[in-house]
Order: C-alpha cells, then sequence, then structure tokens
C-alpha cells in the first residue's frame, strides 16, 4: 500500500488545505441520482488526441495492474477527509496504452450521470490520480461512484468522476459541468482555487 498523503508538502505546509475542515465522515456530493449501471454492457473508452482509441469492459478494465494508495480527499464544499484507501489503476497507466498525441494539453473525464470535468493534462499525469474502484478493500459504495471514479488527492475532489467511462484527450481546454457553473479549472486546494 502506498501513502499518498504527504502530497500536501509539494503546495503548502499543512495537510489540512486553508479554509477547510476535517471530517471523519465520508458525505456524499452529487448533481442528481446515483445513475444504473450494468456490468454486462458497461463501457469505458479512451477516446480524443490519441495513437489508439480503447474501450474496455467492466472485466479487461478489473484485469489491469492495480494498486492501493492511501489519499486525502479535499471537497470544495469545505470538508476534507484523510486516509483514505483507494484502490484501481493509475491514470499514466491507462494514458500509456492509448499512446497520447503530442498535441493533447487537457482531458474531459465522462461519467454515466452526464457529468464532466476537465484538468490540464500535467495534472493528470501523475501516480496519484487513480481510476479507483474499491475504498477500504471494499467495491466501491454505488454512492460514491462505484463501479469507477476518479480520485485527484491534490485537487478538489470535483475533478474526480464518479461513475467514470470515458476519457477523452483535447487539444483545447473544454469546460465540464461544474467549470462551466464557474469553479476553477485548476483547483488546487493550498491555493484555494475554488472558483474562476
Ligand atoms: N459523476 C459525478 N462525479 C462527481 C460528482 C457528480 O455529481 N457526478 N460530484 C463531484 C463532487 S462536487 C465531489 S465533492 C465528489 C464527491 O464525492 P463523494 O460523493 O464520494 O464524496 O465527487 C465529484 N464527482
Ligand atoms: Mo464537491
Amino acid at each position: 500500500m502506498k501513502d499518498v498523503t504527504d502530497l500536501y508538502t509539494k503546495f503548502g505546509s499543512d495537510r489540512l488545505p486553508p479554509g477547510q475542515r476535517e471530517t471523519s465522515k465520508f458525505p456524499v456530493l452529487s448533481k442528481g441520482a446515483t445513475p444504473q449501471w450494468d456490468p454486462d454492457s458497461w463501457e469505458f473508452s479512451v477516446t480524443g488526441a490519441v495513437e489508439t482509441p480503447l474501450t474496455f469492459s467492466w472485466e479487461e478494465f478489473r484485469d489491469l495492474p492495480a494498486q492501493t494508495q492511501v489519499q486525502d480527499f479535499h471537497c470544495v464544499t469545505g470538508w476534507s477527509k484523510f486516509d483514505c484507501p483507494f484502490t484501481g489503476v493509475t491514470f499514466p497507466m491507462i494514458a500509456e496504452l492509448a499512446g497520447v498525441d503530442d498535441d493533447a494539453c487537457h482531458v474531459l473525464f465522462s461519467a454515466l450521470d452526464d457529468y464532466t470535468t476537465d484538468l490540464p493534462l500535467e495534472d493528470c499525469m501523475r501516480e496519484e490520480v487513480l481510476f479507483a474502484w474499491d475504498f477500504d478493500g471494499e467495491p466501491l459504495e454505488r454512492e460514491h461512484g462505484g463501479p469507477l471514479r476518479v480520485v485527484t488527492p491534490h485537487r478538489y475532489a470535483y475533478k474526480g468522476a464518479k461513475w467514470v467511462n470515458g476519457v477523452e484527450f483535447l487539444t483545447e481546454p473544454e469546460l465540464g459541468y461544474w467549470e462551466r457553473r464557474g469553479y476553477s479549472e485548476t483547483a488546487n486546494p493550498w491555493r484555494e482555487e475554488r472558483y474562476s
């Protein structure tokens, strides 16, 4: 198990980012209802500025090499949860399988509930950005994004799409669900980049 809870030292002096409050609970924040999913028809796609667009069935995705990381989770509404053990595949692993084009600079994640979120490519090409399916050794609860979600411990949690089923590599930024509503494109918690 890899502990990445010291990640904050790259961004600031405090583990708890400014304006955040620690909670031991794991609140649920979704724009709407938890979407249905069917393991037999579920498909994960990698598209856009890549050499090889990819699709994975649920079984194929689960066969990818996984790792477990203990991460902190920071919600833009002001709560942080420490020591979250997430298991999944790293973003750089998926990027390597698809072969990212030189002119790709942003990434748009999409999800079963039509949520989208955009991050600069360099913020995604990090070992701590995981496509996670387990939390604390158990399948991720449906309301927390099961079967599969993204986690971004170095960014506010709205950058981590729950129920993720698509990754598109972009040659120019595109605003996602919360970014269109005024939330930050970069979302660094230690700089309190909440709004744009
Ligand atoms: N697909 C999807 N992903 C999403 C959201 C959502 O509404 N839909 N909400 C985001 C927000 S604002 C936060 S804070 C986290 C919340 O994750 P949690 O419900 O597991 O705490 O998920 C993010 N990912
Ligand atoms: Mo959030």
